[in-house]
């Protein structure tokens, strides 16, 4: 059966109302055969006369979330949604919509292209289109300045933000609120409607009041927030335009809502939203997760506390263990510190907090966790203290129990091996401030028990966390692309970049700091420590990266928390530390290097190319599952800028025989560093993509 021709709109005539309902699972999506549906559900009344007024609602767990992404790049199938919400509006019969779940995007512009709006409690109204490169493209920038004005349509359309049910009524959004099943409130809309209870009219026909402050505000935010994104620069001009007739408004809207369809940051941001749902799909995701209430947190450090914090919001029972008292005492300082911040940001109320931590016990003696369902070890990175706590945990965590450790980069088969349960043994991965960062890479050992797998992932998912599934080797995914491309960044700068240049070009690309500043705030020392960790095994044909971090480091310079690293931090002003350009010329002048400049196109095309490759690796060594997984931790987990889509799918922008190419050319200076992985070789010959692979090709 061809898409056009499933039936996911029915009629049914209960008197003088006939009640139209849109039924396309999951989300009732405007798919072409919902747009038919509803096109000619509404034709075939007026023309028949046979009802006086029609109510539209949905069945399922929502109404309408919007257009059917899924058709966005590819070939336009009539009716365009604009189009028939047009014809709507102007239906001799009116339209009262009835709203359940979140209705968003094109499903609210259903609504105000509808005559009477009635909501049903629970209900969330939004335009999130902004968050995937768009913006409302059926009305919505015309209709919601008449209904609620400039003001409102800019902070929904901007901020993409759900707005309740309550506040939509105040807003004027919605006309009234009602309770029940979907079906009885629209019968109850129609006979409302049909005794003058609800009024109904036309959107089209309501005036927008100008509002030129409040646009002008708008456009210095995007500017200021958003400077790389077109969609919102281009929604504001949309908004501006309601004040003109509608029907010059809507052009104005179609064009823009056209031309940001075309660019790669719709591309890009659409991959993301896909990504993060795709990432779920794991090999272990028919087994049963295992029932977790009661978590036990090892180590009461800035991970350890972090953890625990994320589990107490997610409604979790938790113990943290600490070897000593004052430790344990400053851990559960940490956690109720980061509470108060939810506070504070407006995310917790008081009560909110109160019961978290009382849902919080402190305790000294590991053994005081032999009922707990999930064990998470966030203490220092060394193998020896892991297997210790591991063997202790063994001996008193109760049959059933999942072990996990919060390692960034150890090998999690080792750990499980001074078990006699490494079924039950798991990796859970972290990223720090844990009760704020997204990302959770689920680290499965080879006797990893599916059903912990699955468990991590239910973890994740109550922890409103992106689980990740990934496999063992040092660095896991993330980490382990890190430690190969950060190297590049200081190849550039010891062959003649400044620091400040190779972050500027960085963050113009879309990185919110650049990798010396990244550095800088969380610790200069962390990269120093791990190096020296590594000394031992670093091959000698390799170029060493680290020459001008350790001097900088040797200074006692560590970044931030010391006011100096890279740069001089002093009371809110930030400049390049003057010493560290000294530190540099020395460390070429000893290497024996005569600097070279660098254009910034050549400094982002070397440190995407370097991270590219790796992330290659990772795929090839069958670490990540497919390239999105490597896609969405680095979107989740490491700042890239989402409306690149992530490191492979940015690639498919450059090609695989392109990338191949500039390697190559690299090569040529440091051929140890610089090698084409053979996956990417073999796609460049066979012309394939990353998407392709993501696609199971
Ligand atoms: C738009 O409307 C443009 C118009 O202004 C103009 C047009 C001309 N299409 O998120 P979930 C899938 S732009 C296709 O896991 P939840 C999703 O991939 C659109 N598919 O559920 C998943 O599939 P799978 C503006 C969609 O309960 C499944 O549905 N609207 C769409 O956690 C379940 O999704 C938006 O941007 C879609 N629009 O959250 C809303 N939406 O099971 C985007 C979802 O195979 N959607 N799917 O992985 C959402 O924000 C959430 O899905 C929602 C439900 C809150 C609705």
């Amino acid at each position: 059966m061809q898409d056009q021709d499933i039936i996911s709109v029915t009629t049914e005539i209960v008197g003088d109302i006939a009640l139209v309902c849109v039924d396309n699972p999951p989300v009732n999506a405007l798919s072409v055969h919902v747009r038919r549906g509803i096109q000619d559900a509404i034709a075939d009344i007026n023309a028949a006369a046979s009802a006086k007024v029609i109510v539209l609602y949905a069945v399922g767990r929502t109404f309408i979330a919007g257009a059917d992404i899924t058709e966005f790049g590819k070939p336009p199938m009539p009716p365009a949604l604009p189009d028939l919400l047009n014809e709507m509006e102007q239906s001799a019969t009116p339209v009262v919509c009835v709203l359940h779940g979140t209705a968003l995007g094109g499903g609210l512009e259903v609504a105000l292209a509808s005559h009477a709006r009635v909501g049903i409690k629970g209900l969330r109204i939004g335009l999130p289109e902004v968050l995937i490169g768009l913006l409302p493209g059926a009305g919505g920038t015309q209709r919601v300045p008449r209904l609620a004005g400039i003001p409102v349509a800019l902070d929904m359309s901007l901020s993409g933000r759900q707005v309740p049910a309550q506040e939509a009524l105040g807003m004027g959004l919605l006309d009234a609120l009602e309770e029940g099943d979907p079906r009885d409130v629209a019968l109850k809309a129609g006979q409302d409607a049909l005794a003058g209870k609800i009024k109904t009219r036309r959107t089209d026909l309501i005036e927008t009041q100008p509002d030129d402050a409040a646009l002008e505000e708008a456009r210095k935010m995007v500017a200021r927030k958003f400077p790389n994104l077109v969609s919102p620069q281009r929604c504001i001009e949309a908004i501006a335009a309601s004040t003109g007739p509608i029907a010059e408004g809507l052009k104005i809207e179609r064009k823009a809502f056209m031309d940001c369809l075309d660019t790669p940051q719709r591309a890009g941001l659409i991959h993301a939203f896909f990504g993060e749902r795709a990432v779920a799909n794991i090999p272990e995701k028919k087994a049963a997760p295992r029932d977790i209430d009661a978590i036990g947190v090892i180590g009461g450090g800035t991970m350890g506390s972090g953890i625990a914090t994320s589990a107490l919001m997610a409604g979790f029972k938790v113990t943290l263990v600490e070897v000593k008292a004052d430790a344990l005492e400053r851990g559960i300082a940490t956690i109720t510190k980061n509470l108060d911040g939810g506070v504070k940001r407006g995310k917790l109320s008081l009560d909110q907090r109160d019961a978290m931590l009382a849902n919080l016990i402190g305790a000294t003696d590991i053994a005081s966790l032999s009922d707990a369902d999930l064990m998470i070890e966030a203490v220092f990175e060394q193998m020896e203290i892991k297997k210790e706590i591991f063997t202790k945990l063994d001996a008193i965590c109760k049959k059933g129990a999942i072990l996990a450790s919060n390692t960034s980069y150890l090998d999690i088969n080792e750990i499980a091996a001074v078990t006699s349960r490494p079924e039950d043994v798991i990796g859970l991965h972290f990223f720090s401030p844990a009760h704020i960062m997204k990302l959770l890479e689920i680290v499965v050992g080879d006797k990893t028990a599916p059903e912990v797998v699955a468990s991590g992932f239910a973890l994740a998912k109550r922890l409103k966390k992106i689980g990740v599934r990934a496999g063992v080797c040092d660095g896991f995914i993330g980490n382990r692309i890190l430690g190969h491309y950060s190297k590049t960044a200081a190849y550039l700068v010891l062959d003649g970049a400044t620091p400040q240049q190779v972050d500027d070009a960085l963050e113009a690309f879309g990185f919110a700091m650049g990798p010396h500043k990244v550095g800088d705030l969380a610790g200069l020392d962390i990269g120093w420590m791990t190096r020296k960790r590594k000394a031992a095994d670093r091959p000698a044909e390799e170029r060493y990266a680290g020459a001008v971090a350790d001097r900088i480091c040797e200074e006692g310079w560590f970044g931030r928390k010391t006011g100096r690293g890279y740069y001089v931090y002093d009371e809110g002003d930030m400049h390049p530390n003057p010493e560290v350009a000294k530190i540099i010329d020395e460390e070429r002048a000893a290497a024996g290097i005569t600097p070279r400049s660098f254009a910034d196109e050549d400094i982002v095309d070397r440190y995407m190319t370097a991270m590219i490759a790796e992330a290659t690796r990772v795929v090839e060594d069958g670490i990540a599952l497919r390239p999105v997984d490597v896609d969405v931790v680095f979107l989740s987990g490491y700042g890239f800028p989402r409306f690149r889509g992530g490191p492979l799918h940015y690639a498919d922008t450059i090609g695989a025989a392109e990338l191949v190419r500039r390697i190559e050319t690299y090569a040529k200076e440091d051929p140890h560093y610089w090698q084409v992985p053979a996956l990417l070789r073999k796609m460049a010959e066979a012309g394939k993509s990353f998407d392709d692979i993501n696609k199971g090709g």
